[in-house]
């Protein structure tokens, strides 16, 4: 699955709690792909990569769980993204349809 969605960073791989200035809404053209999901800045960010580069901004879903945020009402279509490693993400896609399509690819990978 692929796509453009915002991410924004609240808790780090270790844990903790993402600090303010690194916890804003960033666009990125996402690519999920042997249970990693890539972030790219466009749709030609994989492709043009070397696949060190596509690590950077990785999330590896293995054990990873995915849910609409519901307690998060500032946007819409907003789904958050558990790892295996502590981390949490929240993810806004365009519509219903794309959060659903999300939700269900990421957690039945
Ligand atoms: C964050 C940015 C986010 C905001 C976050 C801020 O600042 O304004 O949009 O989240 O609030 O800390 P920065 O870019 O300097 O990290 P919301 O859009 O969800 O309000 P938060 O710390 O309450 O998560």
């Amino acid at each position: 699955k692929k796509g453009y969605v915002m991410r924004k960073c609240c808790v780090e791989p270790n844990g903790k709690k993402t600090p303010f200035g690194r916890r804003g809404w960033k666009m990125f053209y996402c690519t999920l792909r042997d249970l990693v999901l890539y972030l790219h800045k466009d749709e030609h960010g994989f492709r043009r990569s070397q696949m060190s580069d596509n690590l950077h901004n990785a999330i590896r879903i293995h054990h990873a769980l995915a849910t609409k945020a519901t307690d998060y009402t500032k946007k819409q279509h907003v789904f958050r993204l558990q790892t295996a490693d502590q981390a949490e993400y929240l993810f806004q896609t365009s519509d219903s349809k794309e959060l659903n399509s999300w939700v269900e690819t990421i957690n039945f990978v």
